[in-house]
């Protein structure tokens, strides 16, 4: 009994998504609503210190976390990984676009500097991630009234990059779980996936987490 289900559990097919974007843009809340349908107002800048992620991904500014999603009838297990935002982390955190099937470039609706600087993360996609990488552009916090950047500019600036684009409120709950749905049709589509333990942050980083982090992984 036990051995089958291992073996069906190996056999579920892997995205590597990752979430990159300027500190304050609502990373992590995005993430926490999606894998814990949960919200908190503080914000605590992701550093790698995510209780449950502690032996791998300290002090690499990157935090990690599974979910199960069935794409188009097919069982697929998402690994997300949450960077931080803060410049401090960069190096480090553009290691882990090298084997990302799928990126979430995120900006706040409420910070123009955060949708000035998408260029910024774009740069570094195409610098550091694989060149058939799918990408969305996610707007967060779209339930602030302090909007400085319209949904028309979100809009022109994914076609800009011939990507879709999403806007959404963790706080609220709006389309979260389609920004997710949204890229996982996109990498199904691209057939960017993984197989368990292929390339895994995860086994990778057990023993010997500082050095892997240096050289890359997810
Ligand atoms: N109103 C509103 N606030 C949000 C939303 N999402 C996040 N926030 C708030 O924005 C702040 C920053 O959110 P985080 O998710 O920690 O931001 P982050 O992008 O992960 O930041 P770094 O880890 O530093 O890169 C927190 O105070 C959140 O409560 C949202 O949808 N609406
Ligand atoms: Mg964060």
């Amino acid at each position: 009994m036990q051995k089958s289900f291992e073996t069906s559990a190996k056999s579920v097919p892997i995205m590597k998504i990752v979430t990159i974007g300027d500190s304050n843009v609502g990373k992590t809340a995005l993430l926490t609503r999606y894998t814990d349908s949960s919200f908190t107002e503080s914000h605590v800048l992701t550093i790698g210190n995510y209780l449950l992620n502690i032996t791998y991904s300290f002090l690499s500014g990157v935090e990690f976390r599974m979910k199960p999603i069935d794409v188009e009838k097919k069982r697929i297990t998402l690994h997300l990984w949450d960077t931080a935002g803060v410049e401090r982390f960069s190096a480090l955190t553009s290691s882990f676009y090298n084997k990302a099937s799928g990126i979430l470039l995120c900006y706040s609706i409420s910070d123009r500097v955060s949708f000035e600087r998408v260029t910024h993360w774009i740069v570094q996609v195409q610098q550091f991630a694989r060149k058939d990488v799918c990408k969305l552009l996610v707007a967060t916090k779209c339930d602030l009234k302090e909007r400085r950047v319209s949904t028309e500019e979100g809009k022109a600036l994914a076609e800009r990059y011939g990507i879709k684009f999403i806007e959404t409120s963790a706080k609220e709950n709006k389309n979260v779980d389609e920004a997710f749905m949204a890229i996982a049709q996109e990498v199904k589509k691209s057939g960017l996936l993984y197989k368990e333990g292929e390339g895994d942050a995860r086994h990778r980083l057990s023993s010997k987490a500082k050095i892997e982090t240096e050289k890359g992984c997810c």
